[in-house]
Formats: C-alpha cells, sequence, structure tokens
C-alpha cells in the first residue's frame, strides 16, 4: 500500500479553471481514469481522472474552487510500491484535458461571389489525439438550417464527449454517419451548403470544424465536452447532448437510460449534477410505486391528484387506513389500469328459484345453514365456467399464453368492519348447495372475525360481488386480476315480465358481469353470462 497525492494534470495551457463537480467521495474506491473531479475552462469542461486504482483517502478541493495545473486535489491509497510518490502520479496521471485551443485554421480558399451558394464537406476537427470515437447523437438532419458553431453530432471518447460544430451557417445537405458509428480526426460526416454572404466570405469549404475540444495535450488526451448552454432552451425539447452536463454525469445517465434533458439542473449555469439525477431517479420510483400502490396517482404519466386542504370547505377529521383497506386500494388501481375491462349486464329471472329457496328455508334451518341466494350464484357461476371452458382462463404473465383451468374456484367478495375481504371457496362445482351455504358463511364469519389465512384468499377462477342484501339496481365491478372476471349482483326486484301473452310479476335478479377483454371476447362473456342467467332461472338445470 502506498499513498499517492492527486494532482491536476496537464490542461494545455489553461489556467485557473473551476471546479463543477466532485464525482467521488473519502472511502470510495476507484478504478485508474475514473472521473475524481470535473473541471471547466472557458470552453469545455473535463474529467480528471483517477491516475492508478485505488482508494480516495483525501479531496481537497470544492465545487466553485479554481484549479490550474499541478495543483494537488487529493490523496489516495493505491496497491502501489511505496517509492511511488507524487511524482510517479503526475506521471501516470493522464492529462485529461486541455483547455480548449483555437480552432485550427481553416485551408485558404478564395473566396466565392456574394450569394454563390457552395456545397462543403462536414469534417470531423482534431479530437486531441483521440481516434475512432463513438457517434451517440446526430443533432441535425438533411434540411435543416443550422448557424455556425451548432452542434451536428455529439461524438464520445473514453473520457469524454463533444459537440462536433458546424464550420458555416448554411443547410445540412446530408449527415452520413449515425449513432453507433466511429469517427476519427478527419473523416467526412456529411455535407453542408452554404452561401457566401456580401462582402464577408464564407468559409472555406472542406474546412474542418473549429475543435471545440482540447487541442491535444499528450497522446493520452481524449476529446472533450464542449457543451452549448442556452438558459432559454425548453428543457424538455432539448437534445440530451446539448444539456450541459459533465462526461461522468452523462455515463451515469446513459447506464441508468436516463435522458438528460429531462432532469432539473442545479449546478452552476444550469448544469446537470450527479445528484440531478439520482433525484430524478428517485422521483420516477416514487412516482411510479404510487401509481402501482394505489396512491393518488402520478404514475404511467397520469397527472398526480392535487393537495386539497379540506378543512377550508368544513370540519373534517383525518384517520388511518386500514392495512386492508389500502391493499385494496392498491389491487383496485392495479387492476382498474392493467386490465381493459367491460361489463356486460342482464337480469336472471329467479321467480322460481326463490319459491324454491323459501320452501327449503326450514330444512335448511335444520341443518344450520342459511340458504340465500349466494350459494345459487355460487353453482350457477361454476356450472357456466364448466359450460363455457373458454372463459375460465386467465392471461398468462408474459402476455402471450392463455391460462386454461381444469378446476372452479370462486372468491366470494365479503364486506367487513376492516374492509373487502375475498375468501375462496374451492371446487364449488362438486359441492351441494348446503355444503356451498355452510361454507360461504364460515368464510365470512372467519373474513369478518379476521381469521382468514393467505391460502383461504388465492387461486379463485372468478369471483361473485352480493350486495343484493345491501341495495342498489347494478354497479360495475372491477375484476380481481388475474381472475378472468367478476359478477356483481344486486338486489332482486319485482317487475313486469312479458310472458308471450300478458305481463306477469317475476323477481328479476340484476347482473352486471365486467371481464378481462384481453383474455376472453364479448362472445364468450356473453355465452358465460347468459348460461349463468338461464340456471338461475331454472335450477333444475343444475342437475344435469
Ligand atoms: N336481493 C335481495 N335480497 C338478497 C339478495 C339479493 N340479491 N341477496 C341476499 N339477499 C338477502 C338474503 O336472502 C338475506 O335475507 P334473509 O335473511 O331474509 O334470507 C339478506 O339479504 C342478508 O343476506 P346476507 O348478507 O346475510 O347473506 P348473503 O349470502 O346474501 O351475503 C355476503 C353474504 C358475505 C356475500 C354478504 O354478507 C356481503 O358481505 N356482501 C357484500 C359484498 C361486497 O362488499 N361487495 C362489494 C365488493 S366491491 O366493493
Amino acid at each position: 500500500m502506498a499513498k499517492q497525492v492527486i494532482k491536476v494534470p496537464d490542461l494545455g495551457g489553461a489556467d485557473q479553471v473551476d471546479v463543477i463537480e466532485i464525482a467521488v467521495a473519502v472511502g470510495d474506491t476507484v478504478a485508474e481514469e475514473d472521473a475524481l473531479i470535473v473541471v471547466e475552462g472557458d470552453k469545455a469542461s473535463m474529467d480528471v481522472p483517477a491516475p492508478v486504482a485505488g482508494k480516495i483517502l483525501s479531496i481537497s478541493v470544492k465545487e466553485g474552487d479554481k484549479v490550474s495545473e499541478g495543483d494537488v486535489i487529493g490523496e489516495m491509497e493505491t496497491d502501489a510500491g511505496d517509492d511511488a510518490g507524487s511524482e510517479a502520479a503526475e506521471e501516470a496521471a493522464p492529462a485529461p484535458a486541455a483547455e480548449p485551443a483555437p480552432a485550427p485554421a481553416a485551408e485558404e480558399a478564395s473566396a466565392p461571389a456574394a450569394g454563390e451558394e457552395k456545397e462543403e464537406e462536414i469534417v470531423v476537427p482534431d479530437l486531441g489525439g483521440a481516434d475512432a470515437v463513438d457517434v451517440i447523437e446526430i443533432s441535425v438532419s438533411a434540411g435543416d438550417s443550422v448557424e455556425e458553431g451548432d452542434a451536428l453530432i455529439v461524438v464520445e471518447g473514453d473520457k469524454a464527449s463533444m459537440d462536433v460544430p458546424s464550420s458555416a451557417s448554411g443547410t445540412i445537405v446530408s449527415i452520413s454517419v449515425k449513432e453507433g458509428d466511429k469517427v476519427s480526426s478527419g473523416d467526412v460526416i456529411g455535407v453542408i451548403k452554404t452561401v457566401s454572404g456580401g462582402a464577408a466570405p464564407a468559409p472555406a469549404a472542406a474546412a474542418p470544424a473549429p475543435a471545440p475540444a482540447a487541442a491535444p495535450a499528450s497522446e493520452a488526451v481524449a476529446p472533450q465536452e464542449a457543451p452549448k448552454r442556452d438558459p432559454h432552451v425548453e428543457r424538455d425539447h432539448t437534445p440530451s447532448a446539448e444539456v450541459y452536463a459533465g462526461p461522468a454525469v452523462r455515463k451515469l445517465g446513459r447506464e441508468l437510460g436516463v435522458t438528460l434533458n429531462k432532469v432539473k439542473p442545479s449546478g452552476p449555469r444550469g448544469r446537470v449534477t450527479k445528484d440531478d439525477l439520482y433525484a430524478y431517479i428517485k422521483e420516477q420510483v416514487k412516482k411510479a410505486e404510487s401509481g402501482a400502490t394505489g396512491g393518488v396517482g402520478g404514475g404511467i404519466g397520469i397527472a398526480p391528484m392535487p393537495e386539497i386542504d379540506f378543512s377550508q370547505f368544513g370540519p373534517v377529521t383525518t384517520e388511518p387506513m386500514s392495512k386492508i383497506h389500502k391493499l385494496t386500494a392498491a389491487n383496485m388501481s392495479r387492476n382498474w389500469l392493467n386490465v381493459p375491462h367491460v361489463t356486460q349486464f342482464d337480469d336472471a329471472d329467479i321467480t322460481e328459484l326463490e319459491d324454491f329457496r323459501k320452501a327449503m328455508k326450514a330444512e335448511a334451518d335444520k341443518r344450520g345453514v342459511k340458504l340465500t341466494p349466494v350459494p345459487f350464484l355460487l353453482k350457477a357461476a361454476a356450472a357456466a365456467l364448466r359450460e363455457v371452458p373458454s372463459f375460465n382462463v386467465s392471461l398468462h404473465n408474459d402476455g402471450e399464453h392463455i391460462v386454461k383451468k381444469d378446476y372452479v374456484h370462486i372468491g366470494m367478495a365479503v364486506d367487513t368492519p376492516k374492509g373487502l375481504m375475498v375468501p375462496v371457496i374451492r371446487d364449488v362445482d362438486k359441492k351441494g348447495l348446503y355444503e356451498l351455504a355452510e361454507e360461504a358463511t364460515a368464510m365470512a364469519i372467519a373474513a369478518r372475525d379476521g381469521k382468514l389465512k393467505p391460502r383461504d384468499m388465492q387461486g379463485a377462477c372468478f369471483t361473485i360481488s352480493s350486495l343484493g342484501a345491501i341495495g342498489g339496481t347494478g354497479f360495475t365491478p372491477i375484476v380481481n386480476a388475474p381472475e378472468v372476471g367478476i359478477l356483481g349482483v344486486s338486489k332482486l326486484a319485482i317487475r313486469p315480465e312479458w310472458n308471450g301473452s300478458e305481463f306477469v310479476p317475476r323477481k328479476m335478479l340484476p347482473l352486471a358481469l365486467s371481464y378481462d377483454h384481453r383474455a376472453v371476447n364479448g362472445g364468450d362473456a356473453g355465452r358465460f353470462l347468459t348460461y349463468l342467467a338461464g340456471v338461475l332461472a331454472d335450477v333444475r338445470r343444475l342437475l344435469l
């Protein structure tokens, strides 16, 4: 182990550049060439990379300080031998950057007459010795009008990204590179049409674009970033390449898949810092989670609900939601947003069912069970799931398969003081009415007493939500995904029905079937509900 002083390397003649970002903290382990700090001169910002791999012992500068070549910016602990001193460090440190040098002189060319159009090749300028750098963004397309100095493409070397600016004002005729291509100094990347203007001669043909970055300070120099900054630029429409950010932040942004123009900058002169990037990601995660957990919106691009102080309208009390209530809210949001719902309505004529049920009431009481319409609904739904197997399905997670079920488990929504619970009655198709009545009652009691186990609430193919005892003429229930559908049952009403020759009073039960239209089509749903209503209208069909 050896201590090594970290010094600012050759800045290509630049002096007193600003420290605009500290990219590491004491105790961080860094690899050779990892950015330690970012400095900025008049025309470019650049990383100061770690001269060797090791651990940061101290950083002796802070954002806003000014540094020059040779200044000590900190200390590292390295694996090198004890003779590794600061001189060695200096030698080891690749000169990362240089103050942007004046553009290479354009080749002499005779000035064309005023108003004369001319096509010029656009050439990659001096990249400070770097070779075969990546094209990471194409900022213009054919037909675009550009001003001299506008970014045409953005390239990136090992340690920095930079704009390749237009050498002249004019119209882009063509761009011959694409993102992902590699280019070197002198490569032609397109053609621009210029018009010479009056006394002022147009830029010379085929002149390399002014080097936006450092003139080489050493062979190790990488292209440097020359960010274009316009405080008036509308950030959402700003190409990432034009966002003002250091190479380390750009790299991190790419790794995390963040488009930098969406990040609110907090650095000097609108610079995006690493902290801005992290803050942006935190915000996105929070938004996504609030959308997924049924918060008050903000996920998947939905505008969040405004915060409202209800006390301004009248007296209020605020109570915490129960755990079940919060879970239900989260599930409802998830299901509502994920499942394309369709709700189909029908009325089942349950006049005969009610006669039968009442006739059996005494016997049921003797057995200690309460025979309400619910066991009949369970039985009829099970029969319909067997009759229309294309309805007894779930959409596979991969979105490419349908899971067909050869079992019939049905959930039953129970209203409890702590919130909505949905216990599941298994193998409904194999059970008799009394057994179902008994189980439904036991499940409802367990739900209200908070005695249901997680397994008691899993595995349903379908759910029945009966609000018949409460009232209402109809409602549209939300599918309890990944189940395929849910039957909402409202209060039966005696209504005049036409029997072919006269109106007769019939007991009509309003049914509403919501289903996942990704998993089943209207035809399946229509057959399912028609069959179910038919069974309720004539329970003898359950015997068949
Ligand atoms: N129309 C008219 N009367 C009805 C009816 C209907 N559709 N359904 C039930 N009834 C009657 C019953 O017959 C019973 O009357 P009797 O005592 O005279 O026989 C009375 O209403 C009360 O029934 P119940 O509530 O004790 O039993 P149930 O089997 O009808 O319902 C259960 C059980 C657990 C489904 C119900 O108690 C419940 O919690 N329902 C609410 C479900 C819910 O909250 N759904 C919404 C989910 S989405 O927010």
